[in-house]
């Protein structure tokens, strides 16, 4: 049985503005809708798990949040910022060469091959910890053999936890669970079940599938098979491999000075290729960007005629089109992007 690897990432939004704005941490903060000036007038999209023990969640009224917690830190909604993170973590995975699915901006789900249980939280902790050192973000992690087990098993671990739950477990697992905890069971349906007198995954299991099915259509079905840990829906590769992989480094201070800027541009080469060397992948295509102090951004890029994977090639056409920049302003960051990408796992020789 493929296993699955599901990601989420831990309250997502105000974990984005604690990582551009370190001083947040550790204060209960909210994300909303609205601006500053009106933010009572608004929603909260999410809060840190700080301002989740004054009771405040996702969908409260912002003036209600304030009620509850008088010391709140306030941040607009910056859904482009969002976004540019998730794309960011997307390509980190990607990077694994396994089949993914982006269920929503911080939800991912990994197909694996024939790898087993212990591969897997392996391959888990490689990705924890390669998000949290490059982003500074943390996330929880849901092993298990079918898409909707490793959701449940996730959001039963969260925050920045890790769990598996095999085909031995899994009835242990899901026993006592509330009804209320299936995806995709809203309000409504949480009430049908009620009303039948089902509660638990356990009196789930117990009931006739018969019964289910005349109750709910094709979802009694889902509810059935789940229950009794016999779901193992598998992801569906609707991401295509990778089409870019980069990596970005703010420098330490601006500079103009070109020896230092190549040498950050080489460390960059060398992670990429690292990284697309692991995941099996070659490329074509280079680029190399740079943030001038003015903000103003320049990137220059150039395809090889075949695909390649080597080191030293990618290293030596990144500093070639480093030098090719000009620098009558200094420069604060630094990038390289690898393009055109073609194999993956099990594909190494193209
Ligand atoms: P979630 O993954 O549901 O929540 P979260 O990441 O904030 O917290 P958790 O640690 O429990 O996973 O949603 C992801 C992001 O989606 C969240 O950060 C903000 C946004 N969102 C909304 O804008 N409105 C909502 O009602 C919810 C639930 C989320
Ligand atoms: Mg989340």
């Amino acid at each position: 049985m493929a296993i699955v690897i599901y990601l989420d990432m831990d309250h997502f939004f105000t974990a984005c503005e604690e990582a551009r704005n370190p001083s947040l941490k550790g204060k209960p903060l909210v994300v909303g809708t609205a601006s500053e000036e009106k933010k009572l007038r608004g929603v909260v999209q999410t809060c840190n798990y700080e301002a989740r023990k004054f009771g405040i969640h996702s969908g409260m009224p912002t003036s209600q949040a304030y009620s509850l917690c008088k010391e709140l830190a306030y941040k607009e909604s910056d859904d482009a910022y969002y976004q540019s993170i998730s794309d960011r973590i997307l390509s980190m995975l990607k990077a694994y060469g396994f089949p993914i699915e982006a269920i929503s901006i911080d939800e991912f789900a990994i197909g694996l091959g024939k790898e087993g249980y212990g591969s897997a939280i392996l391959l888990a902790k490689g990705m924890m910890s390669s998000i949290s050192s490059e982003l500074g973000l943390a996330c929880t992690i849901g092993i298990s053999f079918g898409k909707t087990m490793a959701k449940m098993v996730c959001d039963d671990a969260k925050p920045a936890g890790l769990a598996s739950v095999d085909e031995h477990s899994a009835a242990g697992f899901l026993h006592d669970k509330g009804v209320e905890k299936i995806p995709g069971v809203g309000l409504k349906t949480y009430e049908k079940l009620r009303g039948l007198g089902i509660n638990t995954m356990g009196d789930l299991a117990a009931t006739d599938p018969q019964k289910l099915l005349s109750a709910f259509g094709s979802f009694g079905g889902y509810l059935y098979s789940l229950s009794r840990g016999q779901l193992a829906d598998k992801v569906s590769d609707s991401v295509p491999a990778a089409a870019s992989l980069s990596r970005e480094k703010t420098l330490d201070a601006p500079t103009a000075d070109i020896s230092l800027i190549e040498k950050e541009i080489l460390e960059l080469a060398s992670i990429l290729a690292k990284n697309a060397g692991d995941a099996g992948l070659v490329f074509k295509t280079i680029g190399v960007k740079m943030r001038y102090s003015d903000f103003t951004e320049k990137v220059k890029s150039r395809s090889f005629l075949h695909y390649t994977g080597s080191p030293s090639l990618l290293g030596s056409a990144a500093a070639k089109l480093a030098r090719s920049f000009p620098l009558e302003l200094p420069v604060r960051k630094v990038g390289v992007r690898i393009s055109s990408m073609a194999g993956g796992k099990g594909q190494r020789k193209l």
